[in-house]
């Protein structure tokens, strides 16, 4: 059987426990009852629009509607076996069966492992084996990719892992013999009453696991982030009232709804909590969401800065007026330039709010009242009077106020360690509980963020992480392969992308084509193939012989600039 979640988390120290709660950071409930008392509030207003639903007619419920169904739902999964404590891998894309599932997965206690619409065969697998899982929820097909068929392949190696069942639970018109009707699964209840009984009286703890988010990825694997109840409904409800959500906001989520930024920052989860209505898209593409936005009267939403840009465009060309109602644009998941920053307020007609945040938990954000100056040239302050933030040097000391330094913080929605990851958490967390964000910033004199570099072996494509170290270990794959680094390139649209430098074996060579090849057959998400490919005699090293990242990195940008790649 699936091992208890609590043997794999590291929990806050009590003394830091007990004052989080009595501070009132911790409000003693669980999400899924926060989230029933927000329909309750007011029952027939209206919680989510899913336009895209129902062959394009939509889907639209109302508070109650959306709660009865999220019972209904999790009284099911309860029935199929899968009970409080277990884990279920999320890989939906943005409609209301994800909305439906996670609501039904808080209340009933059962573990979301919030996946990306992108993650493959390797991620799903590695996920679903390191949470040991027993079900996972995914689209019949998304993007001419047929995700039921992986997800029944993954059986036999999950149930070797786990010793429990693997049911696969799909979202579509073509439910395969196996597979779990996802949707006949979010269907209404014929006695609301009665699933919300019984609910409430199994409800979790609000010091449980709600649920697990991804980490950005330094390392080989993705880690687990176990957030419970008790952090991540401040971490919903504090951003919620940093970008002035009520019961008239309507917030749009088109980034991947699994990612902490649009789930709960303040993302669906803090939308719900204020009594306002979400509405979900696909994607961010800018003619579906501008009209979107005005059809839906849309007042908040989250974008990375590569989608602000093309929003930015998309705007220059055909005006802003479908923008009307949009009074808060959200931007994090990457740094904006303060270029583009400065562009948003004149030309997308809405207040700028940058958010500098991590599924492992600190948030900063630029609060909607603040200079035109603060909030375009800096991410922002800690969301949380509780938040503690150090700024340090290699050695761990604090550098002079104003210098730049390595981001640690601690707090009351930042978890102590990784799931079931000792030795990294050694590398990660500080011995008194510091997270090391790996996030180069500078504080202003005002006591804003800015982030000026990382010292982290990651790369940030749109917002779209990827460990290094990852691509490394799939690339040394190829027997041509002596040494390969892969490093940021700068690119105008993403910001940055994956470049390889490689030193081949004696008399062979190796292609870029080569690389992605190694790279997709092993089943990972295709944003981490790399984009180019350099080949060099030797890579340089530092003075205490690692690999130079640094110099690899003006190199590229200096071959670029040059136009040689
Ligand atoms: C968000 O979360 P993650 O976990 O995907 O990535 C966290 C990392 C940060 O450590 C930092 O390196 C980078 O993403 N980052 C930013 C940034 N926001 C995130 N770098 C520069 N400027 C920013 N505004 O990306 C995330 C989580 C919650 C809210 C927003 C973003």
């Amino acid at each position: 059987m699936p091992t208890p979640i609590a043997e794999h988390t590291v929990p806050w120290p009590a003394a830091e426990a007990a004052r989080y709660a009595a501070e009132g950071y911790w409000a003693g409930v669980p999400l899924g009852t926060l989230l029933r008392e927000a329909a309750d509030r007011a029952p027939g207003a209206p919680a989510l629009t899913d336009p895209v639903a129902l062959g394009g007619a939509g889907l639209r419920l109302t508070r109650a509607e959306l709660a009865d169904r999220a019972d209904a739902a999790a009284v099911r999964l309860l029935d199929l076996g899968i009970e409080a404590g277990d884990r279920i891998v999320v890989q939906l894309g943005n409609g209301w069966e994800f909305v439906v599932l996670t609501l039904a997965c808080l209340r009933a206690g059962i573990v979301p492992v919030m996946a990306l619409p992108a993650h493959r065969r390797a991620e799903l697998r590695y996920l679903a084996v390191h949470a040991e899982a027993v079900a996972i929820a995914l689209p019949d097909r998304m993007r001419d990719f047929d995700h039921q068929a992986l997800g029944h392949e993954l059986a036999d190696e999950v149930r070797a892992a786990t010793g429990a069942g693997w049911r696969v639970l799909v979202a579509g018109d073509a439910i395969a013999p196996g597979s779990v009707d996802l949707r006949a699964l979010c269907a209404p209840p014929a006695d609301p009453a009665a699933v919300r009984a019984l609910l409430d009286a199994r409800a979790p703890r609000s010091r449980d696991v709600a649920l697990f988010l991804l980490s950005g990825g330094t390392t080989g694997l993705p880690k687990l982030i176990a957030r419970t109840h008790d952090d991540y409904a401040y971490n919903a409800r504090v951003s919620a009232e940093a970008a002035a959500l009520g019961e008239e906001s309507v917030y749009l989520v088109s980034l991947p709804a699994g990612h902490n930024f649009p789930l709960a920052c303040p993302g669906i989860l803090g939308t719900l909590l204020s009594g306002g209505r979400v509405v979900t898209l696909p994607s961010p593409e800018p003619v579906r969401a501008f009209a979107t936005v005005a059809a839906e009267g849309v007042t908040h939403t989250a974008v990375v800065p590569a989608v602000a840009g093309r929003w930015l465009e998309h705007a220059a060309e055909h005006g802003a007026g479908q923008l009307a109602s949009l009074r808060v644009l959200q931007a994090g998941g990457a740094r904006l330039a303060d270029e583009l920053a400065r562009k948003v307020g004149p030309v997308l007609t809405a207040t700028l709010q940058q958010v500098f945040g991590m599924a492992e938990g600190l948030l900063n954000v630029t609060r909607l009242d603040d200079p035109e100056d603060v909030v375009c040239t800096t991410q922002g302050r800690p969301v949380c009077p509780a938040d503690e933030v150090r700024l340090v040097d290699e050695w761990d000391r604090d550098v002079p106020e104003g210098e730049p330094g390595s981001l640690l913080t601690r707090g009351p929605y930042t978890p102590r360690g990784y799931y079931r990851a000792a030795e990294q958490n050694a590398r990660a967390f500080t011995e008194d509980g510091w997270y090391r964000s790996g996030d180069i910033c500078r504080r202003t004199p005002e006591g804003n963020l800015v982030v000026e570099g990382r010292d982290k072996d990651m790369i940030n494509r749109g917002g779209e992480k990827i460990s290094a170290e990852e691509v490394e270990n799939l690339v040394y794959q190829l027997p041509a392969v002596s040494q390969v680094a892969a490093v940021a390139m700068p690119d105008r649209d993403l910001g940055e992308r994956v470049c390889l430098y490689v030193v081949a074996r004696p008399g062979t060579t190796v292609t870029l084509d080569e690389a992605r090849g190694v790279m997709e057959a092993t089943g990972v998400a295709r944003f981490k193939l790399p984009e180019r490919l350099v080949l060099v005699e030797a890579l340089p090293l530092t003075k205490v012989g690692k690999i130079d990242k640094k110099a690899l990195r003006a190199d590229v940008a200096a071959l670029l600039e040059a136009g040689s790649v």
